[in-house]
């Protein structure tokens, strides 16, 4: 019997508002190379690439959905996302069954970590959980042989009247067996990027309390499979810049300098950016990813604090992240500070340190994030015990708002002290540099500024701040 090949629409949902949220879909192109090996015609509609400050989409213009929906009309149609994309995949989802009530539909990514609403409240039939390389497959098998699939595991579905949950599909021991992203199904130009993203593992050897893990353990491709994965962008895509967004790139210290050496060996002319672990890193490591083309390694130093770094679960201290970030920026790679604050225990005497930990790393690109739970996560289990977000739904629409900007207070410092902390840090961190290198007319004025901003941050009611913030460069 031959087999009935299905079209499959994914949609790349938006997570944020406005084009902030412009970024190549990873996941829904390894969930089209799924796909495609399994036999499936697939299309990839993102709703940015014709309305790229989703003016139009927001508004519920979804004229250009609808054409796609009538010329291929698909028999599945999948939302791809994080938590934050959950508003709008309730509207698309009601959409698409007016348009199209015989689609099914599903959703995946971390966006299956608000599954209990999107089986509530959308019309979305089934949710996948974790990686999909195993479910997907015997899900659409069983789709298409007509016969139940409400068995497969890793999914989340309703049944008779009720919710359930099968435990996960058993994940991919080599990740070498997974094809590769199907890049085809998007016009990657049109993303407005001259780097190609690209991984070289899954998951992460920590479970950090603000970090939803939806992949267990760490594993890495081959050398020679990520070897293969950069030639075959160098040669048909025309990349040869590439952000590596593995959740961890130097889980193993020997892995990464074999991957070093057969860059050198197959001659291979990149440049590349990684994320890493502070505390597994050495000056011969940086030394030799500086050599291959790294320019720039992100740590994400999180605080000054031990105390709040104890509480994230980071397993670093704040005396490695100094130590690592001024080794990095010793070798010449770039090194961004990423601050993420207001952990329960934050106080201002923790803000205070985490200040004078910045002042010492000095000059560099510095980004201060406020703490957002999402749902499934260590910290999201506070918030539940604490009974802090009495409507989920609301809470996903103001993050996806407002991205990392104070949403959510978890301290016991009052708002308008808490709201003011991510500028507090960045002026003092300024006047600070400023004082250091005798620029005495700038500091002057900037305290003066800094201090009526200050003031007026503190006492103005929220909906200004919101409104002003609003006007603002988002993030
Ligand atoms: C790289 C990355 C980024 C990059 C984005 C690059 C890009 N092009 O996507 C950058 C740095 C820009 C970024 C930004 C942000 N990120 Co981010 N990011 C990641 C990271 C580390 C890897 C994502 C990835 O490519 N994974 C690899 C692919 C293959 O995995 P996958 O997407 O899970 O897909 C698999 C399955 O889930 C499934 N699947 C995926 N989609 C679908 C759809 C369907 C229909 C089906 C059936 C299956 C399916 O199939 C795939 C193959 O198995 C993840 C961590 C993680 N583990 O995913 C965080 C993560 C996704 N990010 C997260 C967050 C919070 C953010 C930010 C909001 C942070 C912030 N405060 O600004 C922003 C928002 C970005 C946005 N979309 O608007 C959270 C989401 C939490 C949540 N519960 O929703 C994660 C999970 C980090 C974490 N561990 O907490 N991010
Ligand atoms: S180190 Fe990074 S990826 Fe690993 S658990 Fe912590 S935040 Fe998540």
């Amino acid at each position: 019997m031959t087999e009935i090949k299905k079209r499959v629409l994914l949609i790349n949902v938006p997570s944020r508002r406005g084009k902030s949220g412009l970024m190549v879909p990873m996941g829904l192109l390894y969930v089209g190379g799924i796909l495609e090996r399994a036999g499936h015609s697939t299309k990839i509609y993102d709703p940015h690439l014709n309305d790229e400050n989703l003016t139009l989409f927001d508004r519920g213009d979804y004229s250009v959905l609808d054409e796609i929906l009538e010329k291929y009309n698909p028999d599945i149609v999948g939302f791809g996302g994080i938590a934050s994309s959950y508003g709008r995949t309730k509207k698309l989802s009601g959409h698409v069954k007016k348009r199209s009530p015989s689609t099914l539909q599903m959703a995946g990514g971390p966006l299956a970590s608000v599954y209990t609403l999107l089986l509530t409240n959308t019309k979305v039939d089934v949710i996948f959980h974790g990686e999909t390389e195993r479910s997907l497959p015997l899900f659409l098998k069983k789709f298409c042989d007509g016969v139940s699939w409400s068995d497969v595991p890793g999914i989340s579905t309703r049944c008779d009247g009720t919710m359930i949950r099968n435990p996960l599909a058993p994940q991919i021991e080599n990740l070498d067996d997974i094809p590769l992203p199907a890049y085809h199904l998007i016009d990657l130009k049109a993303y407005d990027t001259n780097m190609m993203y690209l991984l070289t593992s899954r998951g992460c050897t920590n479970k950090c309390s603000f970090c939803y893990r939806h992949m267990k353990g760490h594993r890495q491709n081959s050398v020679q499979y990520v070897i293969n994965h950069m030639k075959f962008a160098i040669d048909t895509l025309n990349f040869s810049t590439f952000s590596l967004l593995d959740e961890l790139f130097n889980a193993n210290k020997q892995w990464v300098l074999d991957f070093c050496d057969s860059l050198e060996k197959e001659k291979i002319t990149i440049s590349f950016i990684t994320s890493m672990r502070a505390d597994k890193v050495d000056e011969f490591l940086l030394k030799r990813l500086k050599d291959v083309g790294c320019t720039e390694v992100l740590y994400g130093q999180e605080s000054g604090s031990d105390i709040i770094l104890n509480e994230y679960r980071k397993g670093v201290d704040a005396k490695t992240n100094t130590a690592t970030t001024l080794l990095t920026r010793k070798q010449g790679l770039k090194c961004p500070v990423q601050i993420v604050i207001g952990s329960p225990s934050e106080t201002p005497q923790t803000i205070e340190e985490t200040t004078k930990f910045l002042i010492n790393l000095g000059k560099g690109v510095l980004s201060i994030n406020y703490l957002i739970p999402y749902p499934e996560t260590p910290i999201w289990e506070y918030v539940e015990q604490h009974h802090l977000v009495p409507d989920v739904e609301q809470y996903l629409d103001e993050i996806a708002h407002w991205g990392g900007s104070p949403v959510l207070n978890l301290t016991r410092v009052p708002d308008n002290i808490w709201r003011t902390w991510s500028f507090q840090i960045k002026t003092n961190v300024r006047l600070a540099l400023l004082k250091k290198e005798g620029k005495t007319a700038e500091y002057l004025s900037l305290l003066i500024v800094g201090k009526i901003a200050l003031f007026g941050y503190s006492v103005l009611p929220k909906k200004i701040i919101q409104f002003v913030r609003d006007r603002k460069v988002y993030g």
